[in-house]
């Protein structure tokens, strides 16, 4: 079925690092701010995304940036006020731009007031959260969190441990109590009374603990048998779809980690009424061992088998190559550093692979979401040692295997591949000193090739990645085929990637796009078999070729129609 959301083009925002402004409580204090995402709202526009997903900008304290809430109905004062928050709500319905929130109710602040209140045992708060006496001086059970260590706090006043999955700043909300529930569906209308269109949902496929019992062995986060995508889980969703989310004209996208494809079909199948759509991280998992912090090496056939799983498994895919957890793409799959000639330069093929990677996001079946700054091909940072970086995972990551022996020039190459910060340095606007996102020092380093990764040096440049993002964007939303075709995979092997989106029963005229991909620095010649996939009349080429010659350039996209 067709609906807005599935039509949308979704730019997110992480407000910290996207523009700061003069005219908050902290003018021009080097952190992004509401007054300045309204500044840019004819960027957004004119690159052609119609809804916004805004990262938190509520009250917190800031020890997971803002992903540790303190108050779920008010503004942060570094980000404005909640006149600054309404303003934004009109100005972008006045750009044709909706926006959705970040909905992030597995914990909240341990500065909650219901938190502060919930450390009395006898307060009716206690069972907001989910406190357990120790074990003979150990905790209640053995699990682990998802940001490394022991996954229960201690707390003198209380004489009880208190769960957190994530920092110890981040106390886990129990869904087995139903006030619980009521309160969530209270923030909900609250930010639907006041026009969001929808919510991004922070890892909800884990936010029901069936049991405390001990996890399992397991190297990433123990205990998750007993959280993960649970029975209980799904009935939460259903309630707050039931009770609340149907009874307004928006949508949800879940993070859900770790989730598989049974799990996911079940949370966004249209029928069970949970969630609309949801993120998965399997294909940005492709060259990584143990989740995502050790690299190892991309195989294109790896990522299309990926992809094809997702793409036909899902009855709708949420579409994503970057968030601010993520390395950026061009330094992930693409070549921002690879060929480089000039030490400290970008990459040969930088412009040319991020323009590929756009191909490939934005002719997948689904919602795309951009993040801000993928659409002028930013790249991971530039930083030379762990204390420039400021994510808590990043810190524990290098505590963890410090503590395991690993030489300092490992902790540092994997940390740099996988840090969260690389997706956080501010937005590069301009060429000037802070990259025109601030008039002082930003709360993070600006990366040094601003000087040659600029919005503003992309604008009016026909051959820049900005231009073929917005391109490629008027020609999705004129081909419907392009946004529900089915996927097929053709043929992949270790750098080459060609698939095709058809219509079911013919429709569009019968008419087929075919994509072809080369995720190497070397020229592709195509043998009969392999160019016997790609026929009829090239729409668009990366590198700009005006016919098809059998072969593709170095970090050459294409795309027929037939
Ligand atoms: O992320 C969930 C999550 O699993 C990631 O934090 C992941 O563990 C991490 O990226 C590993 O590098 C969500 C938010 O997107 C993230 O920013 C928050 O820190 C986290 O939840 C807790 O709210």
């Amino acid at each position: 079925m067709k609906t807005w959301w599935k039509d949308s083009i979704v730019y997110q925002i992480y407000p910290r690092s996207f523009q700061d402004s003069s005219q908050t409580e902290f003018p021009d204090d080097g952190i992004g701010d509401i007054p300045g995402i309204i500044s840019r709202l004819d960027e957004i526009k004119a690159l052609g995304a119609n809804v916004i997903w805004l990262s938190p900008v509520y009250k917190s304290p800031d020890a997971d940036n803002g992903y540790d809430i303190s108050d779920y109905c008010s503004i942060n004062p570094k980000f404005g006020t909640m006149a600054d928050m309404e303003k934004l709500f009109a100005e972008a319905a006045k750009h044709g731009i909706k926006i959705i929130m970040d909905l992030v109710i597995n914990h909240t602040s341990d500065e909650h007031e219901w938190f502060q209140k919930s450390r009395d045992p006898k307060s009716p708060y206690r069972d907001y959260y989910i406190w357990r006496p120790g074990k003979k001086n150990r905790p209640p059970n053995n699990w682990t969190t998802f940001f490394m260590g022991k996954a229960w706090e201690y707390d003198e006043k209380s004489g009880e441990y208190y769960l957190h999955l994530f920092d110890k700043k981040q106390p886990d909300l129990n869904y087995k109590n139903p006030k619980v529930i009521e309160e969530v569906k209270n923030i909900l209308r609250f930010w639907l009374d006041k026009g969001a269109a929808g919510f991004r949902c922070d890892v909800i496929n884990i936010i029901y603990k069936t049991s405390l019992d001990d996890g399992k062995r397991n190297m990433t986060v123990r205990g998750i048998e007993h959280f993960k995508s649970q029975e209980g889980n799904h009935a939460v969703l259903r309630e707050l779809r039931r009770d609340v989310l149907d009874k307004y004209d928006c949508f949800t996208v879940g993070e859900t980690v770790m989730v598989d494809l049974a799990e996911a079909k079940d949370l966004c199948d249209e029928d069970r009424k949970e969630l609309n759509m949801l993120f998965y991280f399997d294909h940005l998992e492709v060259d990584r061992r143990i989740a995502q912090f050790i690299p190892k090496k991309f195989r294109a056939y790896k990522l299309l088998n990926v992809m094809t799983k997702w793409q036909q498994g899902l009855d709708w895919n949420a579409v994503y190559l970057e968030n601010h957890d993520q390395a950026r793409i061009v330094s992930h799959f693409g070549a921002a550093e690879k060929d480089c000639t000039d030490a400290g330069k970008l990459g040969k093929y930088w412009r040319e692979s991020a323009k590929m990677l756009a191909l490939f996001h934005l002719t997948l079946r689904g919602t795309p979401f951009i993040y801000q700054g993928q659409e002028i091909g930013m790249t991971n940072f530039d930083f030379k040692n762990i204390n420039e970086l400021n994510d808590v995972v990043s810190h524990g990551l290098d505590k963890l295997m410090k503590k395991m022996c690993i030489p300092s020039f490992l902790r540092w190459k994997w940390i740099k591949a996988s840090s969260r910060d690389n997706a956080r340095t501010p937005m590069q606007w301009d060429d000037s000193e802070y990259a025109g996102f601030s008039k002082a020092k930003p709360w993070l380093g600006v990366n040094g090739n601003c000087k040659y990764i600029n919005y503003a040096s992309q604008k009016n440049d026909k051959d820049s990645i900005l231009s073929f993002y917005k391109e490629l964007i008027a020609i999705r939303k004129n081909n419907e085929c392009l946004v529900y075709g089915d996927f097929i995979p053709l043929y992949a092997d270790n750098s080459l990637m060609i698939y095709r989106r058809k219509m079911q029963n013919n429709a569009n005229n019968g008419k087929t796009y075919t994509v072809a991909l080369n995720f190497s620095s070397s020229t592709v010649k195509l043998n009969k078999k392999v160019s016997g996939f790609l026929t009829g009349d090239l729409i668009l080429s990366t590198a700009g070729s005006s016919e098809w010659k059998k072969q593709l350039l170095p970090w050459e996209g294409i795309l027929l129609r037939s």
